[in-house]
């Protein structure tokens, strides 16, 4: 993993001759205990030198830099702050002066300089580039955002392991980074299963672990309507499971805020037309009811749209939606039912981007322009990219990322090796591809088995996600996802392994 530089034609001419300055030429190409690190997603640029830095937990500090926009006033760097060195140094109480670090190889800082000031919310523009220079006494972190600073610590903290001492060791090394797609998702659902909020967070604890940037919340679904509204409390009192399976407007705002703090968006999906026959039964006279033989037969079909009532329900409730949930995009579904795009309108109205899932555009040829379209249909999904692309669209890729789809083996090596940009196509609209998302549907999915299941089979997602595409070899994405599983593990997700072995970390 000596002199990971991936593309350099591919560069922006500005980062190119940034690179050129911060790289130096002839740097070291001999990576002793480089490839042990497990960098993951890769970086786009990786210079290790074999020389190697202590670091003692008692005088180690994350810094601001004199000029840095976002200083210590900005609490998502300060928390940050907090987080990476508790992941770093691990959760115990270290002795004064066990560490005798020979003068001039200590790493005593990390100063951490943003460009801009301390944001608020995370966007699908927000710019994520990082670059890191790791070198005695200290080191410095430099983005153009607090959400770039994020992703460099989080690289900061992968750089740094215990050498056979113990001691915390890291080498001297020059890291260039930035996302190859803005949009980096990871669909859970909990209207076939309720999630505890714990559970939630632990999820979001992950995906920034994996650089993963939006939480697709598939909040509601037919058999359950966990979402406390505000202006319609009988949706979730009647149509929730239980009353204890709610997501209170104060759970809401938790969930968003930790999300926030680690440069997560939450996009919420309230699934329409279909699936939604939970919403039946606190709302009367929603749903379409069923006839058999001429005959009312007490089912219901999808959210009727004949009755005026209906328009002015989903009206007043997507715009309580869009003030609870701060992000610029809203996913009303229209999977696996026919779809009228007035529901569309109606978001566009509120000033919200709407995503759809493929079947809302499926053979439409008036289609509100600027909506997001979701491919989940493994069926020509390639064909699919092609056709909504070329109508305008910009795109979600999620057909080969099904995680609830499972089977004997290692299929996360299926998952990498999928290349969202490889549809028919001119280049114009392969750049409609925004991104994708790594799909978690809840049917047989609850607290117990949801964490296993997403990591790390989802981490393969995000490399693709966020790593050049040219970052395609599988056997160096074996091993440095081995020991990023493991870094999991250590922070407290319960990763599945890979394949058979061990972690450095097991104690009997
Ligand atoms: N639930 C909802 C689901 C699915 C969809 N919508 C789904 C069905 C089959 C597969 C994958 C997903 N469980 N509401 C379709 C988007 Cl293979």
């Amino acid at each position: 993993m000596a002199m990971e530089r991936h593309g350099w034609r591919w560069l922006p001419g500005l980062l190119a001759l940034l690179a050129a300055l911060v790289v130096p030429k002839g740097w070291a190409r001999d990576t002793s205990g480089a490839e042990s690190l497990g960098l993951w997603p890769l970086p786009f640029a990786v210079d290790i030198s074999p020389r190697s830095l202590h670091l003692s937990p008692n005088n180690f500090f994350f810094g601001h830099s004199p000029t840095s926009k976002a200083g210590s006033s900005c609490e998502i760097l300060q928390e940050a702050f907090r987080r990476y060195y508790d992941f770093i140094f691990g959760f115990y109480k270290w002795h004064q002066g066990s560490y005798q670090l020979c003068f001039g190889t200590e790493l005593q800082q990390l100063q951490v300089h943003v460009e801009s000031e301390c944001d608020t919310f995370p966007s699908i523009s927000s710019n994520e580039s990082y670059v890191l220079h790791v070198k005695g006494p200290e080191a410095l972190l430099r983005a153009n955002t607090v959400w770039g600073a994020l992703r460099g610590l989080e690289t900061f903290s992968q750089l740094i392991y215990q050498d056979s001492y113990g001691t915390f060791t890291v080498n001297e090394s020059e890291i260039i980074d930035f996302p190859r797609f803005p949009h980096r998702g990871i669909l859970i659902d909990t209207g076939r299963h309720f999630l505890s909020v714990k559970t939630i967070f632990k999820t979001l604890d992950a995906m920034a672990f994996n650089k993963f940037n939006v939480l697709h919340w598939h909040i509601v679904d037919d058999q359950s309507f966990p979402y406390q509204s505000i202006n319609f409390p009988l949706l979730s009192s009647k149509g929730s499971y239980s009353l204890s399976h709610v997501y209170t407007p104060n759970d809401v705002r938790m969930v968003i805020e930790y999300a926030r703090i680690r440069g997560i968006r939450v996009m919420p999906e309230f699934d329409t037309p279909g699936h939604s026959r939970s919403w039946g039964k606190g709302q009367k006279d929603l749903l379409t009811p069923c006839y058999r033989k001429q005959v009312l037969s007490g089912t219901f079909g999808p959210i009727n749209p004949i009755l005026n009532t209906t328009y002015n329900f989903l009206s007043k409730f997507f715009k309580e939606i869009s003030t609870v949930f701060p992000d610029e995009f809203i996913h009303i579904g229209g999977d696996e039912v026919d779809f009228d795009c007035w529901i569309s309108n109606m978001i566009s109205a509120m000033k919200k981007r709407p995503i759809v899932w493929q079947e809302a555009f499926d053979g439409r040829d008036k289609f509100m322009p600027g909506t997001v379209v979701q491919v989940w249909k493994i069926e020509d999904y390639k064909w699919e990219q092609s056709l909504i692309t070329k109508a305008g669209f910009p795109v979600i890729l999620s057909a080969p990322w099904y995680l609830d789809l499972i089977s004997y083996g290692q299929d996360w090596k299926n998952y990498y090796e999928v290349e969202p940009q490889d549809f028919p196509g001119s280049d114009k609209e392969r750049k409609r591809v925004l991104g994708g998302e790594a799909c978690l549907w809840g049917e047989y999915v609850d607290a117990t088995n949801l964490t296993p299941r997403l990591w790390p089979r989802a981490s393969a997602v995000g490399e693709r996600l966020w790593s050049h595409k040219d970052v395609r070899d599988i056997h160096d994405a074996y091993s440095r996802l081995t020991i990023h599983r493991c870094r999991m593990v250590r922070r407290g997700i319960a990763a599945e392994p890979l394949f058979t072995g061990y972690c450095n970390h097991e104690h009997r």
